[in-house]
This record gives structure tokens, sequence and C-alpha cells, in this order.
């Protein structure tokens, strides 16, 4: 396998550190801080275990450059960068409800999704249990299961995962394209972790996720998986996935999705 002593440090790390998620969330998890807006919160956890994590890394290759969602970015010398979500879906993490992931991935060129090529990802729940990897050109699995994404559908049978940003105004602009794109697709999901909704996408769980204002660290890994599992994952038009927009499909329902999105001014 492609990249594979890449993947497997991310699987150990993201393994011990979503144990100590699951600890802290049995423990009990209250609010460190808010970010961006009163909605977007962080969690000493979130804190906690991204210092795992980047530890780790560091003292396997500390060549290598970070960047994180709640410790930022340190630029390295080999020419790869890890890209971290210490615990996507904050706030099911902090409500408890069983539906958050640790995401780690490795890139290869600038940090920057418009550019980087990622080379290997881990995507583990740890409420599940459920652990969902890539390498490049390697293939995307659920444990030892190799994942394909769910064969092409027409709009109106196709289950369609989507999220919403912390910005209010944001979320209203959202709100009014899920409104009028409900009627034509066989059901909404959202779930409230970008990294397991592109795992579903990867294992055919969900026919189609699109989503705007996402960090780098949200999507990193877990778009990887679904390309690996033969989905189109891309951003508007030519575009790579990026905070701008990402949507993630079997290449045949991709494209018809992206049409109507467009339509109705996402
Ligand atoms: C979350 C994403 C989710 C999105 C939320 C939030 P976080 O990431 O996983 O898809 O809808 O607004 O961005 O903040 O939990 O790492």
């Amino acid at each position: 396998m492609p990249h594979a002593e890449l993947l497997a440090l991310a699987h150990r790390i993201a393994l011990e550190a979503g144990a100590l998620a699951k600890r802290r969330r049995e423990e009990g998890v209250t609010v460190a801080a808010s970010k961006s807006s009163p909605v977007d919160i962080v969690t000493e956890a979130d804190r906690e275990t991204e210092q795992l994590i980047r530890t780790a890394l560091k003292a396997a290759r500390p060549d290598d450059g970070f960047f994180g969602e709640e410790s930022g970015a340190e630029k390295g010398t080999s020419g790869l960068t890890w890209v971290v979500d210490p615990i996507d879906g904050t706030v099911n993490f902090l409500y408890g409800i069983p539906h958050y992931a640790v995401s780690i991935a490795v890139v290869e060129g600038e940090p920057d999704p418009l550019t980087w090529t990622a080379l290997a990802a881990a995507v583990v729940n740890p409420a599940s249990g459920e652990f969902f990897t890539a390498t490049a050109g390697g293939g995307a699995f659920l444990g030892r299961t190799q994942l394909h994404v769910a064969p092409a559908v027409e709009l109106s049978q196709a289950l369609v995962a989507t999220g919403f940003a912390y910005d209010s105004g944001e979320r209203g602009r959202q709100g009014s394209v899920i409104s009028q794109l409900l009627p034509s697709v066989r059901d909404i999901r959202r779930l409230g972790t970008a990294s397991l909704d592109l795992c579903f996408v990867a294992s055919g769980r969900m026919n189609a996720y699109f989503e705007r204002t996402l960090s780098p660290w949200d999507h990193a890994a877990g778009a990887l998986i679904a390309r690996e599992a033969g989905a189109t994952v891309k951003g508007l038009g030519d575009a790579a996935p990026s905070r701008d927009f990402i949507l993630a499909a079997h290449p045949e329902l991709a494209l018809r999705l992206e049409r109507e999105l467009v339509r109705l001014g996402v």
C-alpha cells in the first residue's frame, strides 16, 4: 500500500486521540471559549486532544509541518504537513451526541486545500469505534472493508447530507438553498460532522454531501477517503474543495447536484 508508514502513524495517533476524547466526554464537557461566533465553541478536550496529536507527530516526524484547528500552523522542511481536526463535530461532542470524529490527514505541498495533494487520511468516531482510512492510490477502508460510493441515482432518489455555518447570516442563506432543494431530493441529513459526512459518502450511507464555509481541517481527511472510494470531490466548477464549497458524490450525481445547487444560488 502506498504511503503505508504515514497511514500507520495517522492510525495509531488517531486511536490514542480518540480514546482521550471519549474519556473526556464521559467525564463531562464544558465550553472553554467561543471563536468566530457565540455558537462556534471550543472545549478543553479539543485543545488537549490536539496537543496529544501535535506532540506525537512531532516526536515521530519532526521535519513535517502541522496545521491544526486549535493550535494553528507550523511550517516544516519535509514538504509534508499534517492537517488535524482534533474533535470534528464539536457541538455534537459538547451535547453528548455520539457522532464526532478525530480527523488526521497528511498532505504534500503548501497547506492550502486549493493546491495540496493528500497522501493519507484517518477519521475515527470514538463513540462508535468506526475507523475510516485511505491512502492516495491505495483505496478507502472502514476497518478492513474496502469502501465504494453508492451507484449513481437520479437527484430525486438522492439522500443528501449538508451542514451550516456558525455565522447566522450565512445560515440564513444556506437555509434558503436547502428549503428549495428539499422537494427535489429523497431527503436531507444534517449530522454535524463534515469528516464523517464525507466518510458516509465513501461508504454508500449517503448519496451526496455538500457544504460551504468549512475549514481545511474539516475536510482534509474525509475528502481523500471519499475520493479513494470513487466519489467526485470538488469545489464549484473546476475548483478544488475549499471554504468556498465542497461537494462529494458519485461522479454522475455530482454533476446533477452541482447543476441544481448553482441554479438555486448556493
Ligand atoms: C463542524 C463541521 C460541520 C459544520 C459545522 C462545523 P467543527 O466542524 O464538521 O460539518 O456544519 O458548522 O464547522 O467546528 O465541529 O470542527
